[in-house]
């Protein structure tokens, strides 16, 4: 694949045509490195099982091919006539689970290529899209996931949903593929009014928060975007902010993590304006010569804010007015049941690695087809189930209680806030476990800290490779996978996720982590300030004093 010329390939490709349509009548079980990078902008990735690829070798065989299949559901909203679709092809053509993702879309793996048509034609039947799940274009939009009928989370919602019609793709072969030719959008246009011919030069991840609650992790994404409203509950406009993401290389200096800059503020009427002239600025500007340079990030970390500003007034036609101030972020995360404010409540559920399988699959199976419930996805890989009236409670804890799914007061503080990426087995870019050894680590990290009699939570946030897609750059506790069963432990990030931790220790096996943080939590339960979480502790106490190699 690094020997396809990405950028002639998307420019060429007749509105993400390419050979995909020939390839998917052929009788193989994957596609050519094209057409692979093409399904990607369908929201499907061509992967295959990599615990069994040396028993395949060993057998003379070629790879056991299977596809991930993403959604795009902006704000992660998910009727329940979709929710109830993907439960039904997860185990009908997929492996039985559902992921939820930490920019709450969901995924399927393990989808057979004579399947894949039949799923997206699915998910599209019952309300859903794949389209711009994946690709150089932008992804799906988040906002803060909570249903809370207060006027900042309805503007955060509807602007989630208005950002991300404005940024989905017209000209695209998607529906003709996907839906037996019904072409909804034309695809005779191959030149899309945003994207042009070639799309966008790298992924481009939109986030709507709301003031206080950063659960959406603003400060990752490429554009930032958070709704004030004064005290009458009006709107008044949006605060944006740019530059943030966090993939690197390993070994790689010239690439990092990067938080958000504070940008602007505009009224309503022009947010969408705005908006399309950062993604045509990026458009523009971005770099399309080497794809590890080319998120915006890196246009506004070369070129400066000033640049950017300048570049993207001009285009809109408009001066952005300055930043507003925000009060304080927390990441709140609602688990259980809480009144929405409008007479109805809502229930969060906490779903180990956003994994959803087994009775927890079930349990919300049984409550979105018995009572109708929307659910929606949350940025941390939960579940929040909607609008439900206050006489039907009784009801969805019986059916959690039926098939065995903890209320989330028992789950551990830890485990509750710990997120891991998919990485082995799925995953072609893992360099080690994640998502597989995660629940032991929480569970050690759990023991040290109870015998320590300490209950408050701790951010773990683990990812089988440098790229960074559970956000591990942001946890009180990085752990990031560099070869097979090492790992670099990070330190430092805080519980409201608004700064980038740093290493602390390089090389370290799965069976040692918690061992090296030991000793740090012993001082941190005896030196702590009152209420000092643990990562702004080791930024007062421990980094830059400490560090460990092995
Ligand atoms: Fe990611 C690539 C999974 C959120 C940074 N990500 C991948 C791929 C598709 C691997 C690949 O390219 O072959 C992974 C599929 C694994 C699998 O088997 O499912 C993958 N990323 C995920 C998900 C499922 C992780 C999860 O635990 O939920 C998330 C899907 C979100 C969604 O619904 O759209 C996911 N990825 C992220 C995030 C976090 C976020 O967006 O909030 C990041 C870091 C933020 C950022 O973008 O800077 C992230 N993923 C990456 C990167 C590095 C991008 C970069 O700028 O360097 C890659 C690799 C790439 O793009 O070349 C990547
Ligand atoms: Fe794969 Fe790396 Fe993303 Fe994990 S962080 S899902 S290993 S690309």
């Amino acid at each position: 694949m690094s020997k396809l010329d990405v950028e002639a390939v998307k420019a060429n490709s007749q509105g993400l045509r390419g050979p995909i349509p020939d390839e998917l009548q052929a009788p193989t079980d994957h596609f050519g490195d094209e057409s692979s990078l093409l399904l990607k902008f369908h929201g499907v990735y061509q992967q295959d099982d990599r615990d069994a690829r040396k028993t395949m070798r060993e057998r003379g065989a070629g790879r056991d091919f299977s596809f991930m299949v993403r959604t795009k559901n902006p704000g992660g909203f998910l009727p329940a006539a979709f929710y109830l679709a993907i439960d039904r092809l997860a185990d009908e053509y997929g492996n039985g689970t559902i992921r939820v993702t930490t920019r709450a879309g969901l995924q399927l793996h393990g989808v057979r290529k004579s399947n894949l048509h039949e799923v997206i034609a699915q998910i599209n039947a019952h309300l859903g899209s794949t389209l711009g799940a994946c690709g150089d274009i932008n992804r799906n939009v988040t906002a803060a996931p909570f249903p809370f009928a207060a006027p900042e989370y309805a503007a955060a919602r509807t602007a989630a949903v208005e950002i991300a019609e404005l940024l989905t793709p017209r000209a695209t072969a998607y529906y003709e593929i996907w839906q037996d030719g019904e072409v909804v959008h034309s695809t005779e246009a191959a030149e899309d009014p945003i994207y042009g011919k070639a799309f966008l030069p790298r992924k481009f991840k939109i986030a709507v928060a709301v003031p206080g609650d950063n659960s959406v992790d603003l400060y990752t994404n490429d554009l930032g975007v958070v709704p004030l409203v004064d005290d009458a509950g009006t709107l008044l406009g949006f605060n944006l902010t740019v530059g943030g993401g966090l993939g690197n290389t390993h070994g790689k200096t010239a690439t990092y993590p990067r938080l958000a800059d504070e940008f602007g503020f505009v009224p309503p009427a022009l947010l969408l304006d705005a908006v399309k002239a950062i993604v045509l600025v990026q458009r523009d500007h971005g770099d399309r010569t080497n794809r590890r340079h080319a998120r915006l990030k890196y246009l506004i970390a070369d070129r400066g804010l000033a640049w950017f500003r300048a570049q993207v007034e001009a285009q809109a036609g408009f001066s952005l007015e300055a930043w507003r101030p925000l009060q304080a972020w927390t990441a709140p995360q609602f688990l259980g049941w809480n009144a929405a404010g409008d007479g109805t409540w809502f229930y969060g559920v906490s779903i180990a690695n956003g994994r959803v399988r087994d009775g927890l699959k079930a349990a919300l199976r049984d409550i979105v087809a018995e009572l109708g419930c929307d659910l929606i996805a949350t940025p941390d890989q939960n579940i929040v189930i909607g609008g439900i009236a206050p006489a039907l409670r009784p009801r969805i804890d019986a059916i959690f209680a039926a098939h065995g799914v903890a209320d989330p007061q028992m789950i551990s503080v830890r485990e509750k806030v710990a997120m891991a990426c998919p990485a082995l087995p799925t995953c072609g870019l893992a360099l080690a476990e994640s998502e597989r050894v995660l629940p032991k680590l929480v569970a050690e990290i759990d023991a040290l800290l109870e015998r320590l009699g300490v209950g408050d939570p701790v951010t773990i946030r683990m990812t089988g490779c440098p790229n960074g897609c559970a956000r591990p750059y942001m946890g009180e506790i990085g752990i990031v996978g560099v070869s097979a069963d090492r790992y670099t432990l990070y330190l430092g990030g805080n519980p409201a996720s608004t700064r980038l931790n740093q290493v602390f220790a390089e090389g370290v096996r799965t069976a040692e982590i918690a061992g090296v943080l030991a000793p740090l939590f012993e001082r941190w339960s005896r030196e702590r300030a009152a209420g000092e979480p643990f990562g702004d502790f080791c930024v007062r106490a421990v980094l830059d004093r400490e560090k460990v190699a092995s």
